[in-house]
């Protein structure tokens, strides 16, 4: 057999020889995007129940998730805050059982940043 194009884990080919790869490394520096946390409106769950939500589940003072409820309630949404993809997630998700514990529509949900 000829020389085999087999690439190994040292960079030789199984014959030893030295071979040049075949596809350039795309640079690893692009950083993962956050996402973003969205408090929906709905017409049933109490505004203090959710002030009490945003306030356990995401840190806020009372002021802070205030404005947040009331911005959802007036406009349909609000955005709660941004994290990692997979805390997003656990986030949204604590947040939606939470009402739906208490019997409420309550939803959060997640979307990437541009
Ligand atoms: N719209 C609800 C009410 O009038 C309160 C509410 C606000 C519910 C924000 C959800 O994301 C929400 N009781």
């Amino acid at each position: 057999m000829g020389i085999c194009s087999v690439l190994v884990s040292n960079g030789l080919s199984m014959s030893g020889i030295a071979i040049k790869p075949r596809v350039k490394l795309r640079a690893n520096t692009e950083r993962p995007r956050l996402h973003k946390v969205i408090l929906l409106n709905d017409d049933y769950t109490p505004r203090e129940f959710v002030v009490t939500v945003l306030k356990a589940e995401f840190r806020m003072n009372e002021d802070q998730a205030y404005r947040v409820m009331i911005t959802a309630h007036k406009r349909g949404a609000c955005v709660v805050a941004v994290f990692a993809k997979d805390i997003a997630e656990t986030k949204a998700t604590r947040g939606t059982e939470a009402g739906r514990r208490k019997g409420y529509p309550l939803q959060f949900t997640t979307e990437p940043e541009e």
